[in-house]
């Protein structure tokens, strides 16, 4: 008679925990100085929006201060960020684009 190998019978078993990444927000500054269609159009070409939710966005920041463009994982947060301060930047403007981290 065959006995049961206790070696491939185990008692527990580990439940694989997957966690999703922590998400990190891109945030729009607001300033006294960068033109609002300069705005609008890095907005369309860092983060792909349409000419209206780029006018939102851009509106929303300068009447509030800030405005949330969009979450991405933290490395393309803070690429996406760098690359549209630095594309202001270029032009002289001191326009800000910052990251942090979602709850
Ligand atoms: N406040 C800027 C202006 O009146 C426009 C602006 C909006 C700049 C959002 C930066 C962010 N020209």
């Amino acid at each position: 008679m065959p006995t049961s190998n206790p070696t491939t019978t185990p008692k527990t078993r580990t439940k694989p925990k997957i966690e999703r990444p922590r998400l990190h927000k891109v945030i729009l500054v607001n300033d006294d100085f960068t033109p609002r269609e300069f705005v609008v159009t890095v907005l369309k070409g860092e983060f792909r929006m349409s000419e209206d939710q780029a006018h939102r966005v851009m509106i929303t920041a300068h009447q509030r201060g800030v405005c949330v463009v969009a979450v991405f994982t933290r490395d393309v947060a803070e690429t996406k960020a760098t690359r549209a301060t630095d594309a202001g930047r270029a032009k002289g403007y001191p326009l800000l684009f910052t990251t942090e981290p979602e709850e």
